[in-house]
């Protein structure tokens, strides 16, 4: 099998049961397979919550032990989402100014550049932990510099090597944030956190508490789901240069390849809420209070909706994918995230002949009743240059 291979394990429990179940920490899931069945979840936001008193209880890992502060506008729910939601909109919508892509253009070039010159580097921490930080500092709109001291971070804020959840890392990651504010508020600049410092919802200034909550979302949710989409996609073009080639021929198919690649990684495995009243899920009753995950992954293979779903068709026409979410709390980031897989997949195209994995530590998320391939731990590439 391909290094680059991705196998769907979701396949028996969807087209049995459509639900799968999960015990985290104690505080079960009911994951929620099927395309349509994730999809009518997702919108139902009444009875499947996203901003519940228990903040971080709709993670999977829930987050409730490692966090106090509610990410905004993740754990919201309608009507306030809304001005929350229309306040950052315009910002996550900058990726799509010329200006932006140039500089963007410019990091992917470094790492690229980075990687032809040592020939052979290691790519979650030395190419996609970069890229993704340094990208990062276009989002917040701050110094390029800053990136350093992210990538000394690793790659995921709330885990380290051996513990799902840290407590002490994320809190580097808290007391970062909140010292970050205090400087913009004492010195307003042209960055996100002033910005939101300066801005209003409903009448009233945003508090720190809820400056807070969109800068941890920023951090968080962004970091391992890019890195996986960019480590992911390495592999594939080192596994099928044929497919790098092509893309080069072919330039006009680009958009169309990278929802494909969005769709088959699915750097987000699932995203939970909770019931707010005795309810029924594909046949099953579910009780208030109870939690749910729609599990993206999952609905991503669907046969009835994604015809040879276990394959990578980088002209697939209709591609109905909800690896951004679905509803309501779709990915803010996403435009961002479309960026860095355009810029990265154009200058691979114009820089890189070929890529070949010499080693690799695959990283399998542990979901109970099924064990999921996200993404590596390391993987070690050779870089041949055009
Ligand atoms: C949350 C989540 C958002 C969560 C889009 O997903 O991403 C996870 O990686 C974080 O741990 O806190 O931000």
């Amino acid at each position: 099998m391909k290094r680059s291979t991705f196998p769907d394990p979701f396949k028996k429990a969807r087209e049995n049961k459509g639900l799968g179940k999960m015990n985290d920490q104690n505080d079960p899931v009911k994951m929620v397979l099927g395309h349509k069945d994730v999809r009518r979840c997702a919108h139902n936001w009444k009875t499947f919550q996203s901003g519940g008193e228990e903040v971080g209880r709709i993670v999977v890992p829930s987050e409730v032990h490692i966090r106090d502060t509610r990410q905004i506008p993740f754990e919201v729910d309608p009507p306030e989402h809304k001005s929350y939601r229309d306040l950052v909109e315009p910002w996550f919508k900058r990726p799509l100014e010329r200006d932006y892509q140039i500089k963007l253009t410019d990091i992917v070039n470094g790492v690229i550049d980075e990687a032809l010159e040592k020939g052979k580097l290691e790519v979650v921490e030395e190419f996609s932990l970069k890229l993704q930080s340094r990208a990062l500092t276009l989002l917040l709109n701050i110094p390029y510099e800053e990136s350093d001291l992210w990538i000394s971070w690793g790659t995921h804020v709330f885990r380290s090597e051996d513990t799902a959840l840290d407590g002490d890392k994320a809190n580097i990651l808290y007391d970062y944030i909140d010292a970050e504010i205090d400087k913009a508020i004492a010195n307003p600049s042209e960055d996100l956190y002033s910005m939101l410092l300066a801005s209003e919802v409903n009448g009233k200034k945003l508090t720190k508490e809820e400056v807070k909550g969109v800068l941890i979302l920023t951090f968080a949710g962004g970091r391992d789901t890019v890195i996986n989409a960019v480590t992911n996609s390495i592999a594939y073009f080192a596994d099928y240069p044929q497919s790098l080639q092509r893309l080069r021929e072919e330039p006009e198919i680009l958009n169309t390849a990278i929802e494909e690649l969005i769709r088959y990684f699915s750097p987000l495995t699932q995203m939970g809420r909770v019931v707010t009243e005795d309810t029924q899920v594909c046949e099953h009753a579910v009780k208030s209070q109870s939690r749910i995950s729609m599990c993206w992954a999952s609905a991503n293979r669907d046969e009835r909706v994604f015809e040879n779903a276990n394959e990578v068709v980088l002209d697939r026409k209709i591609n109905p994918h909800l690896a951004f979410g679905f509803g309501t709390h779709n990915c803010l980031g996403a435009t961002h995230a479309r960026q860095i897989m355009k810029i990265l997949l154009t200058v691979l195209t114009q820089k890189v002949a070929s890529m070949e994995i010499i080693d690799c530590k695959e990283n399998i998320e542990d979901l109970d009743e099924f064990e999921r391939k996200v993404g590596f731990d390391s993987i070690q590439v050779k870089f041949n240059k055009l």
